[in-house]
């Protein structure tokens, strides 16, 4: 039997987990956050030149950023020696556990993503960080996560994470997404899906909720809760007009590695690091 979880990814194109992340998770990711963030405001800023998107790994500076050769975007290894610049290491062993455990652990469980494939991948991370009273500055248009891709990778089943590192609202800028349309009548169906038929169902279904759009929900969400979106699920968001910054860690997963479709096995679009299998439980 799919989770609940697993049904409403596959019938609206997204699902909210409660209290996915531990407290102490969260407080690094909020410290490794702030310190980006500092980091950012160094060489440029955050809301006009980099459109509130902090890309972890490309966010040392113009002229020291890691080509897309660098093992950094490949080896989890390197990749933690590329932020540990960042951040110390015990704050690094909560990213390492977010990022390569707990979250892959939780999309196995509710059968997110395909099952059978031992390259399930972290294809991207990035901190989205809208300044305080920059309600007409810091939105994000309607689009599906897809549509920047290229035809040739856009097809592979994807999924991002999205999980607030402060309480979001309709007030500081939370992400409101439009549910992908005949939900109930979907849902009877058996929705594990096979894996070749997860990007042909979802894409079916973002094409439909064009023609016919069901109402759009905000996300509100504490720290520690979880959204999953599917690629193909239309969402947007407002500014944020309190006086808080708005900060959201947002990985995103693969079932297979994700490479620039014109160079070949070793340049990644953005990352392709092989997640460890099995449980947190058993490692
Ligand atoms: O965090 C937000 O407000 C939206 C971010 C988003 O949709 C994206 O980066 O693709
Ligand atoms: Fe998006």
């Amino acid at each position: 039997m799919p989770t609940q979880h697993c049904t409403e990814f596959h019938t609206q194109g997204f699902t909210v987990v409660r209290r996915g992340l531990p407290q102490r998770v969260i407080q690094n990711l909020q410290k490794d956050c702030d310190a980006f963030i500092d980091r950012t405001y160094n060489h440029c800023d955050l809301l006009t030149h980099a459109g509130c998107v902090i890309e972890t790994i490309s966010a040392f500076g113009s002229n020291d950023m890691p080509s897309k050769e660098h093992p950094c975007r490949r080896f989890v290894d390197d990749f933690f020696l590329e932020r540990s610049g960042i951040l110390d290491r015990t704050s690094l062993k909560g990213i390492d556990e977010a990022l390569f455990h707990i979250v892959p652990s939780l999309l196995r469980q509710h059968e997110i993503l395909p099952l059978d494939t031992p390259s399930f991948s972290l294809m991207n991370e990035q901190y989205i960080v809208k300044p305080p009273r920059s309600a007409h500055a810091s939105v994000f248009d309607w689009h599906q996560d897809s549509q920047y891709m290229n035809d040739s990778v856009r097809f592979i089943p994807q999924v991002a994470i999205w999980a607030p590192l402060d309480p979001v609202n309709e007030d500081n800028g939370t992400v409101w997404v439009r549910p992908f349309p005949n939900s109930h009548q979907e849902a009877e169906k058996n929705t594990s899906i096979p894996p070749d038929e997860f990007s042909n169902w979802h894409t079916r279904l973002g094409k439909e909720s064009l023609r016919n759009p069901c109402p759009p929900v905000p996300i509100l969400a504490s720290p520690g809760d979880i959204l999953l979106l599917s690629p193909h699920v239309f969402h947007h968001s407002l500014g944020n007009a309190s006086d808080q910054e708005r900060r959201v860690w947002m990985p995103q997963y693969a079932s297979r590695p994700i490479m620039e479709p014109s160079l070949g096995s070793l340049h990644p679009l953005a990352l392709a690091i092989s997640c460890p299998q099995g449980d947190l439980k058993n490692l």
